[in-house]
C-alpha cells in the first residue's frame, strides 16, 4: 500500500544533485550519500562543497546582486510567485520528497507544502510594498527621508526538520528585498532545497541569485563565507550552540545575522480550560512533525486539578498513534532524523525515569530498521530532569503540575530559551495577562500552532535574533539609509 517503488524512484531522479552555482549544475568528485530514515537505506548522493566551491558560490552571489537589486519590485515579485505556483502544481513530489529525506509522514509533509509554499506568495506580494518614509524634522526646515535597500549578498543556513519552509521562509523574503542568495541546506536533507532552486530557476530567476551548496563540512565551508567582507547578511536557523559560535564568527566583519534558535516551549494548561481543546492543542504542539520543531511543546505544566485527566487523556491519543514509515497509509508517526536523534531522546527519557518520573506510554525505542521512537508521555517529571531543560526533538510529554498563576508562568518561563509558549484557559483576562507575562516571542493563546507566513516568527533569550515571516520578515533583508534635506 502506499506509494509504489516506481513512483519514488521517479521523484528522486527528477531532484539535479549537483551545486548550483552562477545558474548550473556542478558536479563534485565527493559525494554526500542521503539517507531515508525509515530504512536507513541509501536514496540518493548529492554533490558535497570544498571551500573553495562554497566561495565561487558567494562570487556568483555577488555577481548576480547589483542587477537583482535593480530589477523592478513587481518583476521581482512575479518570480516568486510563479515559483509558488510551480510549487503548488508539483506539491506530491515535493511532499514525497520531504517524507522520503526526512521521515515526517505525507499528510504532513503535504501541509508543508502549503505552509513552506505560502512564504513564497506572501513575500511576492511583499516585495511591491517596500518603502521608507518622508518627513519635517520637529524643529522644521529640515526634511527626514528614508529608504529601504537590499542589504545585499546573503548566506543561508537551514535545518532539516523542515526542509520546505525553512528554505522559503528565508529565499521568500531574500528574493523579495532584491538580495542574491547562498543557501546551505543540511547534509541530511539536501534534496528539497535542491528541488526548490531548480523550481525557482524555472520560474525565471536570473542565474547566480540562488546558489545552493550541499556539503558534509559545514564549518569548514562557511568559515570563509562569513569571513568574508563581500557577504552582508547571515541567516542561520538550528541549535543554539552551532547559533552562538556563528554570532561569534560574524563579529569580524559585523555581519548582520538573523539567529532562529532552539526552544524549550511551555504549553499551559489552566484549572478553567477546554480540555479536549487543550488535549487535541497538546497533540499538535508535541505530535507535529514527531516532535521535531523548534516550536514543539516541550514541557506540559498544567493545574494540578485537570493534572490527571490531561494527562490519562494525552496518553490515550498519543499511544494510539500509527507509527510507520512516511510513505504508507494511515501513518501518523515516521522516524526520527538519524540514529543520533533516537540517542538522544533515549537518553532524556532514561534521566527522567532515573529521577522519578513514570512513564505512561511509550518511553522505549523501536527496533530498527529505521529511526523510530514512539509517543511518550511522563508524570512526576523532576524540573531538574534533563528532559525540561533542554530541547526534546522529540515525541516525548513531560507532564508537572502547578497551583497558582503565578508558580505556572514562573515554571513556564524557567528556561533560557524563549521561542514559543502555550496557553489554554477560557478566561480572557487571564489569557492576556499570561500572554504579557510569558517571555517568549510568539505566545499560542488556545492553540497548538502559532506558525503562519503572514505573522514575525521568531524569539527571545537564547531562542535568537531577529523574525521570519509577516512584514517583519523582509525588514531583516533591507537597509534604511537616512537622508537628510535642507530645504
Ligand atoms: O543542528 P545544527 P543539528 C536543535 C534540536 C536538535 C539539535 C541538533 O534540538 O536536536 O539542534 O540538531 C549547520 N557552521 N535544532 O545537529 O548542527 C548544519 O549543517 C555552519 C533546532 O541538526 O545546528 C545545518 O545546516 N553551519 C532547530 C544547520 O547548521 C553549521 C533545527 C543546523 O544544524 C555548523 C535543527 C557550523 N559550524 C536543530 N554546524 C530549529 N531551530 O528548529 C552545523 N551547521
Amino acid at each position: 500500500m502506499g506509494v509504489s517503488q516506481d513512483r519514488i524512484d521517479q521523484v528522486l531522479a527528477a531532484v539535479p544533485t549537483g551545486l548550483l552555482i552562477g545558474g548550473r549544475w556542478i558536479d563534485t568528485d565527493a559525494t554526500i550519500k542521503v539517507e531515508n530514515p525509515a530504512t536507513g537505506e541509501v536514496l540518493t548522493q548529492v554533490a558535497d562543497a570544498s571551500p573553495e566551491q562554497g566561495i565561487a558560490a558567494l562570487d556568483a552571489a555577488v555577481a548576480a546582486g547589483a542587477e537583482w537589486a535593480a530589477t523592478d519590485p513587481r518583476a521581482r515579485g512575479e518570480v516568486l510567485r510563479k515559483a509558488f505556483d510551480l510549487v503548488t502544481e508539483r506539491a506530491e513530489d515535493i511532499a514525497l520528497l520531504m517524507t522520503l529525506e526526512m521521515g515526517k509522514p505525507l499528510a504532513e509533509a503535504r501541509g508543508e507544502v502549503t505552509y513552506g509554499g505560502e512564504f513564497l506568495r506572501w513575500f511576492s506580494e511583499e516585495a511591491v510594498r517596500i518603502s521608507g518614509r518622508y518627513s519635517v524634522a520637529p524643529s522644521g526646515g529640515t526634511r527626514l527621508l528614508t529608504m529601504k535597500q537590499p542589504v545585499g549578498p546573503v548566506y543561508a543556513i537551514t535545518p532539516w526538520n523542515f526542509p520546505l519552509a525553512m528554505g522559503t521562509r528565508k529565499l521568500g523574503p531574500a528574493l523579495a528585498a532584491g538580495c542574491p542568495v547562498v543557501v546551505k541546506p543540511a547534509a541530511q536533507t539536501p534534496l528539497t532545497t535542491l528541488a526548490l532552486a531548480a523550481i525557482l530557476m524555472e520560474a525565471g530567476l536570473p542565474d547566480g541569485v540562488v546558489n545552493v551548496i550541499t556539503t558534509s563540512q559545514s564549518g569548514a565551508v562557511s568559515g570563509p563565507i562569513i569571513a568574508d567582507p563581500r557577504l552582508r547578511k547571515l541567516t542561520f536557523t538550528g541549535s543554539t550552540p552551532v547559533g552562538q559560535k556563528l554570532i561569534e564568527q560574524s563579529a569580524q566583519n559585523v555581519l548582520k545575522v538573523s539567529m532562529e534558535l532552539g526552544g524549550n516551549a511551555p504549553f499551559l494548561v489552566f484549572g478553567d480550560a477546554d480540555l479536549d481543546a487543550a488535549v487535541d492543542g497538546a497533540m499538535l504542539a508535541k505530535m507535529r512533525n514527531i516532535g521535531e520543531a523548534c516550536t514543539a511543546a516541550n514541557r506540559f505544566i498544567v493545574h494540578r486539578s485537570v493534572a490527571d485527566e490531561f494527562a490519562a487523556k494525552l496518553a490515550e491519543k498519543m499511544g494510539a498513534m500509527t507509527i510507520g514509515r512516511g510513505w504508507d497509509d494511515g501513518v501518523q508517526v515516521g522516524p526520527l532524523v538519524d540514529a543520533k536523534a533516537v540517542e538522544k531522546v533515549t537518553e532524556l527519557v532514561t534521566d527522567a525515569t532515573d529521577q522519578g518520573a513514570t512513564v505512561l506510554t511509550g518511553g522505549k525505542a523501536v527496533d530498527g530498521p529505521g529511526y523510530f521512537y514512539p509517543p511518550t508521555v511522563l508524570t512526576g517529571v523532576p524540573t531538574s530532569a534533563k528532559v525540561f531543560r533542554e530541547e526534546i526533538f522529540g515525541p516525548v510529554a513531560p507532564i508537572i503540575t502547578f497551583d497558582t498563576d503565578d508558580e505556572g508562568i514562573a515554571l513556564a518561563n524557567d528556561t533560557e530559551y524563549g521561542l514559543v509558549a502555550y496557553a489554554f484557559t477560557r478566561d480572557v483576562t487571564r489569557a492576556l495577562t499570561v500572554a504579557e507575562r510569558l517571555e517568549t516571542g510568539m505566545v499560542g493563546l488556545n492553540q497548538g500552532i502559532v506558525s503562519n507566513p503572514a505573522a514575525p516568527f521568531g524569539g527571545v533569550k537564547a531562542s535568537g535574533l531577529g523574525r521570519e515571516g509577516g512584514a517583519e520578515g523582509i525588514d531583516e533583508y533591507l537597509e534604511t539609509k537616512y537622508v537628510g534635506i535642507k530645504l
